[in-house]
């Protein structure tokens, strides 16, 4: 399928059940208009339902950015009613992220401000370029984050570091963000998308079950106790050993050979 505003490979580069899709707004910094947003979630479900794709990497087209925020030109006159009746950007975040169950990495390559970095954040991990930029600068404009920036940057590094980057609108570079756990690692730019596509395939080559299930537990930290959690892990551990892929890991590990994975 093509789109106007993003560009939606599946099996990227050869990378067997790896999808990879690019913002391509280039000129306007990968800029997320309502347009890029109706895109993203038209093909992160096309992700979902296809089941030959096990894992996504997400990144930006050009080498300045991944993106640069909310299409600040097309929310500058935009009546605070409208916003508020159209629950602005409301229906993107509750369907790709929260029924995204499969894995998906953010390759983030240049600036990733406002919407970009809350973008880049819901991602499962980010792997960032050396040039990579990140910041919350929503205050410059008069807002604040409005995508989940204020409570996911906070998560990731911390309140001091969160609220320093909220209240000046600095950006925070690749190597501070490495040292912060918002990125699981700095590549050279060059290299950025080799490495996250070779992260991806490393996902996709494992029990497509499995990985849904590892995603939910880890994510289900952030929202219960840690009793709640670990009776959650407790069951879905259970459950996973009645699976067809554990009885061919275990077989695969006694046998000395690759598992062959029927995702069930
Ligand atoms: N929107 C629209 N256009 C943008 C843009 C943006 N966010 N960022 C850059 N551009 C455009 C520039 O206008 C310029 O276009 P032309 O002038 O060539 O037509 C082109 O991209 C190149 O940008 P620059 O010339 O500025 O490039 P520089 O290298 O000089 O500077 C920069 C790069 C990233 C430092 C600078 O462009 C910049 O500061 N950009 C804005 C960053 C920013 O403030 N981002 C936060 C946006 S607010 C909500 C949920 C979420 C949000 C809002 C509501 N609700 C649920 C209600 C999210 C809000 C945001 O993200």
């Amino acid at each position: 399928m093509t789109y106007e505003t993003i560009i939606h490979e599946t099996n990227a580069q050869g990378h067997d059940g790896v999808s990879l899709i690019t913002l391509n707004r280039p000129k306007a910094l990968n800029a997320l208009s309502s347009q890029v947003l109706a895109d993203l979630t038209c093909a992160f479900a096309g992700y979902n339902s296809d089941d030959s794709q096990r894992c996504l990497v997400l990144t930006g087209s050009g080498e300045k950015a991944f993106a640069a925020g909310a299409d600040i030109k097309e929310m500058s006159d935009k009546p605070a009613a409208d916003f508020y009746l159209d629950d602005f950007f409301a229906p993107w975040t509750s369907e790709v992220v929260k029924k995204t169950r499969k894995p998906w990495i953010a390759a983030v390559n240049g600036f990733a401000l406002g919407g970009g970095c809350e973008l880049a954040m819901m991602a499962d991990f980010i792997i960032a370029s050396d040039n990579a930029k990140f910041g919350q600068p929503e205050i410059n404009l008069g807002v604040a984050p409005g995508m989940g920036g204020s409570q996911r940057l906070t998560r990731a590094i911390g309140k001091s570091k969160a609220m320093e980057m909220c209240l000046t609108g600095r950006m925070m570079g690749a190597e501070e963000a490495e040292r912060a756990n918002l990125v699981v690692r700095v590549v050279p730019q060059a290299d950025l998308l080799a490495d996250a596509l070779k992260t991806a395939a490393t996902i996709a080559s494992k029990p497509p079950m499995a990985a849904i299930a590892n995603k939910e537990m880890v994510n289900a930290a952030f929202e219960m106790t840690l009793d709640q959690g670990l009776i959650m892990e407790r069951r879905i551990f259970q459950i996973l050993t009645a699976s067809e892929d554990k009885q061919e890991g275990m077989a695969a590990f006694i046998e000395k050979r690759e598992g062959q994975w029927k995702g069930r």
